[in-house]
């Protein structure tokens, strides 16, 4: 009840600063501010986005639309930006499924371990094509998020205190998660134990030794300085960090026609930008990590890769237990799509 109280007097308080001297997303005599809001720090790949997407939005409306960026914490906690979105505070919002998979947890589907395409040109073309994703599209929808896409920030790599190259060797090991269930079910799948904790306070728990590792991007290990407090990197290439832009669906049909092709436009260049940004992104931080610590970096074998695969199995049921006939119906198609690309190969 108090932390409802506490989150009203904030949107409140927000609706109050945001909207003084402008409107939010409507056109006035004044100007049009867009506000997309992320939830990562300066210079990581979701801050990169909503760079390109501000530069190519005033750009491409010839200065009529403006856009305001707010990073993790600037306003309120990732968790309040689908409140934020529907009460029209943000126009848009970088979600990764680990913050909307309790509203929607089809979108779970991102973090079932070694279900999608490896390879990033085959994670690009999955996304771009996937009626799998379309689905799931429509089912966010349905919790009035609009999807207008998904991007691939990274395979998610685990730094430990101790070295992991089994499910066996996770016993004992206390990992941070995001608070999604598959995320937490995966870990436990693996024998360890799942610690989910907020983003900003990752290093201090490692640093204090209330966690023993963490999972994210190695750009993300990079930037957050995790390498820092950890003595192995492990790279196990299980699953993939994505992120959706997502937009309230009443702001979208209220704008122009014309405005709204230059959002697709402009969504699907960046697209194309953020693949490129996060491969670059991704090698040049291993190498600083290399160059910055005496971390131990370790590629697992394919050999070893299989017995986690074979333990994955575990979440994959949960995933089927948590999600309604259409989820199950985004699984048996995703399944299908990706094997196509395989077999195309
Ligand atoms: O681990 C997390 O919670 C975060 N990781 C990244 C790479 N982006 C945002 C997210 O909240």
């Amino acid at each position: 009840m108090y932390k409802k109280l506490l989150s009203l007097a904030l949107l409140l308080t927000l609706a109050i600063l945001l909207t003084s001297g402008c409107t939010t997303g409507k056109e006035t005599e004044e100007k049009v501010v867009w506000r997309i809001g992320h939830e990562e720090v300066a210079g990581g790949i979701q801050d990169l986005y909503c760079y390109e997407f501000k530069r190519l939005v005033e750009e491409k409306t010839e200065g009529k639309v403006q856009v305001e960026i707010y990073r993790a914490g600037e306003i309120g906690g990732v968790t309040d930006y689908l409140e934020f979105l529907q009460g029209g505070l943000l126009n848009f919002a970088i979600l990764n499924p680990g913050t909307t998979s309790t509203t929607v947890p089809e979108n779970n589907i991102f973090y079932n371990h070694f279900l999608l395409p490896e390879e990033e040109d085959d994670i690009q073309l999955f996304l771009r094509n996937s009626k799998a994703i379309e689905k799931l599209n429509e089912v966010n929808l349905q919790h009035e998020m609009k999807v207008l896409d998904w991007f691939f920030e990274g395979h998610n790599a685990w730094t430990t205190n101790r070295l992991v190259r089994s499910p066996q060797d996770f016993k004992g090991i206390r990992i941070r998660t995001m608070g999604s269930p598959l995320i937490v079910a995966s870990y436990q799948a693996y024998n360890a134990n799942p610690t989910p904790m907020p983003y900003m306070e990752v290093y201090s728990g490692l640093q204090l030794k209330q966690i023993d590792a963490q999972v994210n991007p190695v750009f993300a290990i990079q930037e957050m300085g995790f390498y820092e407090v950890q003595d192995y990197l492990i790279i196990g290439k299980q699953d993939g960090f994505f992120a959706a832009t997502v937009t309230n669906p009443e702001f979208y049909e209220a704008l122009d026609q014309e405005t709204k092709e230059i959002l697709t436009e402009i969504i699907y260049d960046l697209n194309d930008f953020i693949f490129k940004k996060q491969r670059q992104l991704n090698e040049e931080r291993l190498e600083m990590i290399r160059e910055a610590s005496d971390i131990e970096i370790v590629e697992l074998t394919p050999e070893e890769r299989d017995v986690f695969r074979e333990a994955a199995q575990a979440a994959r049921e949960v995933f089927k237990g948590s999600v309604g006939e259409e989820g199950l119906e985004i699984l048996r198609m995703v399944e299908e799509e990706v094997a196509n690309i395989r077999e195309a190969k």
